[in-house]
Parts: C-alpha cells; structure tokens; sequence
C-alpha cells in the first residue's frame, strides 16, 4: 500500500481543486516546511551566527542543523555545503570562482538548462556532445571532446524537458579519465532519485530548493572539500570575514567563506525540512512511487488523441513528459490556460528555460506535464479526460 502523501500537503486540502502537474517547475510545499518558514517568524525571529540571545541560539543551531541534513541527503560532510539562492546561482558561483586558463574547455550538451550553459556560455569555450534519441550523452562521441585542457563537464542528472536520467557513473569516470572535474545539475533528481556524491565522485553538484519541496530563493552548491578551498570567492561582506582592518582581511573559511551577508535563513530552515521529509519518506520509496505514475500515464498517453512526445521517453527517467499538439496553429499557452480554468489542470508551456534543446529539436514550444509524489492515476485520469473533451482544439 502506498503512503497517501497527499495529506501532508496543505494548498491540496485546501477549498480550492487542483490538480498540480508542474512540480518540475517548483513543488508544492509539504507542512513541515511551512511550518519552518512560519516559526522562524512567529517564535525565533534572530539574525544567525552573530548574535547571543536565545532566538539567535535557536536559529543558528536550527540553520546549521539544516546543513547537516542537506549533507546526509547527499553523503557528504556539512562543510561541502554551501548555500547560495537556487541552482543558477550556485553554476554561476562556480563559473565565476574556478580558476581557469585561456585555453581551458568546457563540455556540456545541449539539454542543459539555461542557468547551467549561459554563466559558462560568456567568456568560455562550450563545446556540445552529441546526443541520441533519448536525449543521452553519445558517450564515443563524449570521449573524442575531452582532452586534457577539458577543465569542466557540466551535465544534468535529470532533463527537465525528457525526464530521462543520464549515465552520470559512465559519464563521470571518463571524464576523470582526462582529470576534467564534473558538475552535475541535480534541479531535476534531487527529489526523485537517491543520489550519493561520494559513491558517484562527483566534484560539484548544484540544485534549488524550490524544486525539492523546499522554499523558494535557497539553493545548495555541494563541492568536493579540497575544490571549495581552491575556488577564489567572489562575494565579501559580514559572514564570511573573521576580521577586517585598514590594512588585513582575515576570511572564515568554507562553506561561510561563501556565505557573505546575512543569508535566506527561513529559507534554509524550511529547506532542512524538506531534507528531512525527503529522507524519512525515502526517496527508493518516491522513486518506485512515481515509476508506477509513469508507467500510468504513459499507457493513456498511447491512446490518446492530438498530442505527440517531443521526445523519446526511456526506462530510466521520471514522470517529466513535453508533448506538442496536433494542431500545430494553436497557442500552447492557451491550451494551458484553458486546462486551468476549465479543469483545475496546472502544466506547463513553453520551452522551459532549455532553449538549446528547443533548437535542437526544431520545436518552438511545449506542454509539459511533471508528476510528483502528491499526484495520482486519478488526476492523470481526469487529464486525459480533459484532453479528449478539447480534442477538438489540440487534434
Ligand atoms: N527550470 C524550471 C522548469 O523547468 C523553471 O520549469
């Protein structure tokens, strides 16, 4: 018997129906992490590590608890946890500190997501492995690009428009073969798969809160401890110096020496329980969960009428799919919208920020459907239903 998550979330008890298919764009959140964020400001209201009163002791405690847990997610120790505001800040934060020669090269492929290309885009030789029909790395063709002046592989676990999961274990060791560090964009696995950074030997791994069932504007950048000490940090302020003078700087050092400024302290509270929901519930039990709510909705998608898969959909993958339309001149928002205020349906449309991939596949828009957890074959019944109430629209 499946565990009901539904009752742990809040706006789904709510007055309002909702069927919320768009968690790969942000989750919804369970009560345990409105619950954080609200007590911060209802109980122990303090800024952290600078002050002694007792709410400052609670908060600080309760912030570097959650870092802990963030640690315990991935198998890591806490000090190769940094906070920072999402995932594209955590790569820019990386693309800006790592100490780079004019002749070192960066391999992505072309299903990254903006926030993962553009901050290496600028200034930085990019260059794009092939991909095959499922979206994954053509791993001969990854083995010709790298060379020894390949300084960064930048690969997302999960594509946020395929849901299919890359090879991360093959993709990593040959990359180690040419001694090219590793970054891994987990925005889309995090939630949906265990993922242990030291089994995979990974050298940075990014993701935001928002994604995981956390707030919005905290995000985690993991680095391997010796790769955070070298990076050269490009913020200064409070929290990362120990003692500033006329003539000297003395840092903290990391993960704080990353940290200037008070940081989203609620932010990380409730990201510390989001942690923790994911662990208890464990995430070998979400992952088996939603392979059964993809396997569902990909049986009604074969019977289904004016929508087609932009893209291959593998075994290895969660329930992410992106579809196009029969009728290639309507508007894909409006079928969007229209899913909203006629059927309480919440998908995605539009290119989800991988513009790349987009171009790849000479496609300008698509509805993406995301399931997570608190999502049932019920709601991808009435999904469908709605689908065939609009064929005459879609087809
Ligand atoms: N990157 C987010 C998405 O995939 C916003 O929708």
């Amino acid at each position: 018997m499946d565990k009901n998550y539904r009752e742990d979330f809040p706006i789904l008890n709510g007055p309002h129906s909702l069927v919320y298919f768009d968690s790969a764009a942000t989750t919804l959140k369970p009560a345990s992490v409105i619950t954080a964020v609200t007590r911060f400001y209802t109980e122990h209201t303090a800024n952290i590590s600078r002050s002694h009163h007792r709410n400052a002791q609670i908060s600080t405690e309760l912030f570097e608890d959650a870092r802990e847990k963030v640690a315990t997610l991935l198998n890591c120790d806490s000090s190769e946890i940094v906070f920072t505001q999402n995932a594209t800040d955590s790569v820019n934060l990386v693309a800006s500190c790592l100490s780079c020669k004019m002749e070192s090269q960066f391999i992505m492929s072309t299903l990254e997501h903006n926030s993962a290309y553009l901050p290496f885009k600028i200034n930085k030789s990019v260059k794009f492995v092939n991909l095959d029909a499922n979206g994954f790395w053509d791993l001969n063709h990854f083995k010709d690009l790298l060379t020894h002046e390949t300084k960064l592989v930048v690969v997302s676990h999960v594509s946020n428009v395929t849901g299919n999961i890359q090879p991360l274990k093959d993709i990593i060791s040959l990359a180690k073969e040419k001694n090219a560090l590793v970054l891994v964009d987990a925005s889309q696995s995090i939630a949906h798969l265990p993922i242990n950074v030291k089994n995979l030997d990974v050298d940075f791994l990014v993701f935001s809160g928002h994604k995981m069932l956390g707030p919005s504007g905290i995000g985690v950048l993991y680095g391997k401890k010796d790769l955070l000490s070298d990076l050269q940090h490009y913020r200064v302020g409070g929290g990362m110096t120990a003692r500033a003078s006329r003539d000297t700087i003395t840092f903290n050092d990391i993960p704080h020496l990353f940290e200037a400024g008070t940081p989203n302290i609620e932010g990380v509270l409730g990201l510390g329980k989001a942690c923790e929901y994911l662990l208890v519930n464990s995430r070998e039990k979400i992952h088996k969960y939603l392979q059964k709510l993809r396997d569902y909705f990909q049986q009604k998608l074969k019977h289904a009428g004016g929508v087609r898969m932009l893209h291959e959909k593998h075994h290895d993958s969660v329930p992410i799919f992106t579809f196009e339309l029969g009728n290639k001149n309507v508007d894909l928002n409006y079928v969007a919208r229209i899913l909203s205020e006629n059927y309480n349906i919440a998908v995605n449309s539009g290119m989800q920020c991988a513009h790349l991939f987009y171009d790849t596949l000479k496609k300008s828009a698509g509805i993406r459907v995301s399931l997570y957890i608190y999502n049932t074959q019920y709601e991808i019944d009435q999904f469908f239903y709605a689908l065939s109430d609009i064929q005459y629209l879609i087809e």
